[in-house]
């Protein structure tokens, strides 16, 4: 991972705005404090932060959000790389913040926010690789999007402190090398339900019912062992995959999010 730090830096060296991409659901715990300070310590660079993904949360959350960063002194602007929201004002936002007519832009941020996406969004056709799983970007690219300009696409990168269960809820851990994904999916679901009561259940048309849920959600979608024995197993993977396709309904709330300022 210092590799990647070391790849971070160097363009954010290079770069007249660094655009910190974060998860929309998930704001206050997708920051990296670390770089914020890097950069708001640099005379020549401007901090935006991208709150990327908007299409999975509601209108008034994300006025919230961008007044929550506000209130810390930082710019926010919302987007959807997915359904191209949003895209007109992070143009502008980085034109007006950059001193130059130019701007040469790093996106930064952690893995699986939609930098790479925000890129190719911007630009208009693919350009930088995406995949909904993290670490996708291995390397530095830099990706001419218009004239005036022009976007480092970085590897994600993590705080080495951030506590486990926030990277299964940011969709951080590689599923598949998960030594247990039945724990996973329960912390998922556990944290799911404090941020939106019963939400994941009724996406799944299902009971809430956190002690049993592996073994409804099995038989829900009819994967069993040898001897008809719900595989509880292949439930938590259908969950854990789901939520890092965006799917499933949970956010957290800006009146009460789960990293303090
Ligand atoms: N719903 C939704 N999904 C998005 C949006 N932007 C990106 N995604 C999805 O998020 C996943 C990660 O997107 P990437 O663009 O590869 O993310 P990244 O930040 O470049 O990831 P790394 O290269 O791994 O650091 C993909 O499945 C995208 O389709 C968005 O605005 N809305
Ligand atoms: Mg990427």
């Amino acid at each position: 991972m210092d590799k990647f730090w070391g790849i971070v830096y160097s363009q954010v060296d290079k770069s007249d705005v660094v655009l910190e991409v974060v998860d929309a659901r998930f704001p206050s715990i997708c920051r990296s404090n670390r770089l914020e300070k890097y950069v708001l310590d640099s005379d020549s660079t401007n901090l935006i932060i991208a709150i990327n993904k908007t299409d999975l949360i509601p209108r008034e959350r994300l006025d919230q959000w961008i007044s929550w960063f506000k209130d810390q002194g930082l710019a926010a602007v919302g987007v959807s790389a997915k359904e191209r929201l949003g895209t007109s004002r992070i143009r502008q936002t980085i034109l007006r913040a950059s001193k130059r007519k130019t701007a040469v832009v790093a996106v930064v941020g952690f893995p699986n926010t939609g930098k790479s996406s925000l890129i190719n969004t911007l630009r208009g056709k693919s350009a930088a690789g995406v995949a909904p799983i993290p670490g996708k970007t291995r390397s530095e690219q830099k990706v001419r999007v218009s004239n005036s300009l022009f976007m480092f696409d970085t590897p994600g990168v993590i705080p080495a402190k951030l506590p486990e269960k926030h990277k299964i809820l940011l969709g951080i851990v590689s599923i598949t090398k998960l030594q247990d994904p039945e724990h996973a999916a329960l912390v998922l679901y556990h944290q799911g339900n404090q941020l939106n009561p019963g939400a994941i259940a009724k996406y799944y048309e299902i009971e809430d019912n956190e002690e049993e849920l592996l073994e409804i959600l099995a038989v829900k979608f009819n994967k069993y062992r040898k001897g008809k024995v719900p595989n509880e197993r292949e439930a938590a993977m259908i969950i854990l995959k789901d939520h890092v396709r965006g799917r499933l309904p949970i956010f957290e709330v800006p009146d009460n999010p789960l990293r303090l300022k």
